[in-house]
């Protein structure tokens, strides 16, 4: 079992997606450790983001992921990162494969409803980043 950290971004929260989306990742086979909802600041947002601060989208990807409120969480499941990227699909919703969570409920590449860790390691990193040890559930 391992783990990885997922967000549901301001696009899920605003257009009232997030117990669709939430249906969905335990329908998966996901166990939910952790969930919080909170609003990232600018500084939080960029520093999250930080591997993409020389990109033509990371003013954007800021001012997006700091309008609303956003839902981090902690989920635990077998090869947990590569099969939550599986379930959520490509970056571009229009490349996403049929049946993914961005393929179903994104609006664009910028807006597309979830974010997902990329490796164990940055999954570590980021769940790091919202949750402290002892707010995440121990299912053992
Ligand atoms: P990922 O979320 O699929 O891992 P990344 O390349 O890590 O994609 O990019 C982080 C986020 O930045 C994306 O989820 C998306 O919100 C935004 N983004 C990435 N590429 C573009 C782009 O070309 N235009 C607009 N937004 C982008
Ligand atoms: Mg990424």
């Amino acid at each position: 079992m391992n783990r990885t950290l997922a967000i549901l971004k301001p696009d899920c929260v605003k257009r009232n997606l997030v117990g669709d989306v939430v249906a969905r990742i335990q329908k998966a086979g996901f166990k939910i450790l952790g969930m919080k909802m909170v609003r990232l600041t600018r500084e939080a947002a960029g520093e999250f983001y930080a591997v993409h601060r020389d990109r033509p989208f990371y003013a954007d990807l800021v001012i997006f992921m700091t309008s609303g409120a956003c839902v981090p969480l902690v989920l635990e499941k077998e090869n947990a990162f590569e099969e939550f990227r599986k379930l959520i699909g490509a970056t571009d919703p229009k490349e996403a494969l049929a049946g993914t969570i961005r393929r179903d409920f994104a609006e664009s590449k910028q807006e597309n409803i979830v974010h997902g860790s990329d490796s164990p390691e940055n999954a570590e990193r980021e769940i790091a980043y919202f949750f402290s040890e002892r707010e995440l559930v121990d299912l053992r």
